[in-house]
């Protein structure tokens, strides 16, 4: 079945977990390793991808690894057209929306089709719109940022991506943002778009897992937890419990 069924099969349903693990953050054997906890923890599937540009073998290696040991499904990320690997199962084939450089908004995408494409890899079109405070992806990704509480462009931007055909819209606060997307603004774009809505940046505890999932996000991503973890099962497995409506409240 195709990831894309998948969570089209859960929306509604029941809410999906992604853990984002970034090449250039460890080497891949500790990759493998963090994905392997992670799918005990009870994450859906990884996503494998980052800001800052690594060479295609790294990917490689990794997303070799993270197969290998978890037995995953695992979605590339990729924040450049060099971050492109055969040993993943789709990739999100994604457009920074609110991006100043054309670049992001299509360059990467027209320098990588056809290598996509002979790839044969399943493809997952995406909207992604990055809000305050943006942190590495803003800067690299060169984003008007939206404002944390813009309600109502944060729903424009989703309409937008929903009417462009795209099959996902993503709503990132930045890694390691020291505050999530509010639930405000998830409301007021799950309000507005029937496509489903993934959100990550800055969700560390089960709190702010729930209040996100609560607010109607689809699919929750976390990244940074997992990478500092001292055990990725124990700090994992309470904020996926949240996500998916099972922790107490
Ligand atoms: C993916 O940027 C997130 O959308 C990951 O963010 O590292 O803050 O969990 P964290």
């Amino acid at each position: 079945m195709k990831i894309i069924d998948e969570i089209m099969e859960a929306k509604g349903k029941r809410k999906l977990h992604m853990t984002l693990i970034d090449p250039a953050s460890q080497a891949p054997e500790k990759a493998g390793n963090i994905a392997r906890e992670a799918g005990l923890a009870g994450s859906d599937y990884i996503m494998i991808g980052g800001s800052t540009s690594v060479s295609s073998e790294m990917v490689d290696s990794t997303a070799l690894q993270i197969r290998k040991q978890s037995g995953l499904k695992t979605i590339l990320f990729p924040g450049s057209s060099e971050m492109i690997s055969r040993n993943a199962d789709a990739i999100f084939f994604m457009s920074l929306l609110n991006s100043r450089n054309t670049k992001f908004l299509i360059g990467y995408q027209v320098a990588s089709s056809r290598f996509v494409k002979k790839l044969g890899i399943e493809t997952i079109s995406m909207g992604y719109i990055v809000f305050e405070p943006g942190m590495t992806v803003g800067k690299v990704g060169e984003a008007n940022l939206v404002g944390r509480d813009d309600t109502s462009l944060a729903a424009s931007y989703a309409a937008a991506a929903e009417l462009l055909g795209m099959s996902l819209v993503y709503l990132e606060a930045g890694s390691g943002a020291p505050q999530h997307i509010p639930p405000d603004t998830i409301r007021a774009v799950k309000k507005e778009a029937c496509i489903p809505v993934i959100v990550g940046g800055g969700i560390r505890t089960p709190e702010a897992a729930r209040s996100v999932s609560d607010a109607g996000a689809d699919i929750v991503v976390t990244g940074t937890v997992a990478e500092k973890a001292a055990s990725v099962v124990e700090s994992l497995s309470p904020i996926v419990e949240a996500v998916k409506g099972i922790a107490k409240r």
